[in-house]
């Protein structure tokens, strides 16, 4: 006879994310038949800054309450129809249990629902079922072979719309690959961390932090960025491009103009064209981000040029979203030419959603998939995403949002599918160390089993 957990009860509530914004908490309830013992576990829901236009729906209830941002709808959404329709189900069958939310749902997007509502009790389901059968969670939505420890892609230096400084690319991090081991991977992020921090302060640049936890200084460009993460590097004592390589990105829908079809760069600006005497006060000046005018303007033809200046000068291993989320033929020329030395991976492109992935698989658009479950609004959603993505040989990278909460489903989550990368911050803010510490535990209780390998194509390694 099969194991029968029933769901007793699907609990929701309004809590504050990493950012002060209103999110969802999502506590399930189920009971063993035989025992008759209630066990409960409870899940929360990240949610972007930089989100995809073909991501699943979050739901607000742009009302007066928290400028609008607000999540009562999806609270009530949990706490009666989904509670109404899961109680009495097995908390076991995952696959069910979403297929049953998806189908009262009933869009294509999880908007009438809410994709944090579903997703909410979707993960909150995997947690409960977890806890029942005393299993580790990753060892529960992994099963007997989920040993692989990710490497840590910190994004130590933020911009774009993650931090009000004169960087338009969003992230840049460092991947510590020189590491025998996850801690000492950690170890090695979070001693670069710091010396980065101290050069930063040496040089009058501001150590504040932006909403991942990485610093977010003005910088000239962004060149001058990976010329201080490798000063970083070589302080703490480590070989740039050996033992730590760099990874960014570009978040390429943000700065986007359907308009003109160019890029814009509003961090950068032209020379003002007067002349080599000039000292006009805006030649080659940063601009503010809402200030677009004389902004430099790029065709995706010269983004794909910048990237491939980028590799040549420095040791980055992995461009992510380096052209929008709607120019497959981009895609496909920036895959033919950088494709086989560095990961190019698809965020907004891709949004999780199995559909997409299948397109760019199809048209070898990309080489890797960037797995944020609340894109996607399923736990079941997001594996099938993972597993049609190892299936085309395409890597995963598991990831977090901007604005995060306490919880650290994810590092299970990287554990379980054996996912070889996660991206989850800088070792800095309780939200992003939540998940990086949880790895620690998880290495530690795999003991001899764990497995770390760093699956990156390294070409200046
Ligand atoms: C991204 C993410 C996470 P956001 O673009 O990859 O770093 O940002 O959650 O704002 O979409
Ligand atoms: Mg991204």
């Amino acid at each position: 006879m099969s194991l029968f957990i029933a769901i007793t009860d699907v609990c929701a509530r309004e809590i504050l994310d990493s950012r002060g914004n209103p999110t969802v908490e999502v506590t399930v309830t189920a009971k063993t038949e035989t025992t008759g013992r209630e066990i409960s576990a409870r899940e929360s829901v990240p949610s972007g800054a930089s989100t995809g236009r073909f991501e699943a729906i979050e739901l607000r209830d742009g009302n007066h309450e928290y400028f609008g941002l607000g999540v009562q709808k999806v609270v009530d959404h949990v706490n009666t129809k989904i509670r109404e329709a899961l109680l009495g189900m097995n908390v076991l069958e995952q696959a069910l249990l979403d297929r049953r939310m998806v189908e009262l749902d009933g869009t294509d997007n999880k908007g009438s629902l809410g994709a944090n509502a579903i997703l909410g009790v979707s993960l909150a389901c995997a947690k409960t079922a977890a806890k029942a059968l005393s299993m580790p969670l990753y060892r529960y939505i992994g099963g007997i072979n989920a040993k692989e420890l990710p490497v840590p892609m910190m994004n130590v230096i933020n911009g774009g719309a993650h931090a009000k400084n004169s960087l338009d690319f969003q992230e840049f991090m460092i991947l510590p690959i020189g590491a025998a081991n996850y801690r000492d991977a950690l170890r090695m992020g979070a001693e670069v961390y710091h010396f980065l921090r101290q050069i930063l302060n040496e040089d009058g640049l501001s150590t504040a932090v932006g909403d991942e936890g990485g610093f977010a200084p003005d910088f000239a460009d962004n060149r001058e960025v990976f010329r201080y993460l490798g000063r970083a590097v070589e302080k703490a004592g480590y070989a740039v491009g050996e033992d730590v390589v760099y990874a960014m990105d570009a978040a390429a829908s943000e700065l986007y103009d359907e308009e003109t079809g160019m890029y814009i760069f509003p961090g950068e600006t032209r020379s003002c064209g007067c002349g080599e005497d000039c000292d006009c006060e805006k030649d080659g000046e940063a601009s503010a981000k809402d200030d677009v005018s004389g902004s430099v303007k790029r065709s995706s033809a010269e983004m794909i040029a910048l990237y491939e200046e980028l590799v040549d000068e420095f040791p980055i291993v992995s461009i992510e979203d380096g052209l929008w989320e709607d120019d497959w033929e981009g895609w496909q020329e920036l895959t033919k030419r950088l494709g086989d030395k560095v990961n190019l991976v698809g965020d907004d492109l891709f949004v999780t959603n199995p559909k997409r992935i299948k397109c760019g698989i199809d048209l070898g658009a990309a080489n890797a998939v960037l797995v944020k479950v609340n894109q996607i609004g399923t736990l079941t959603e997001a594996l099938d995403a993972i597993e049609l993505a190892k299936f085309a040989g395409y890597r995963t990278i598991i990831s977090h949002r901007s604005g995060e909460t306490e919880d650290a489903f994810i590092a299970d989550l990287a554990v379980a599918v054996n996912a070889g990368l996660i991206k989850t911050g800088a070792p800095c803010r309780a939200e992003r160390t939540a998940k990086y510490n949880q790895l620690l535990r998880i290495e530690d209780e795999l003991g001899d089993t764990a497995k770390f390998v760093s699956k990156i194509p390294v070409k200046n390694c």
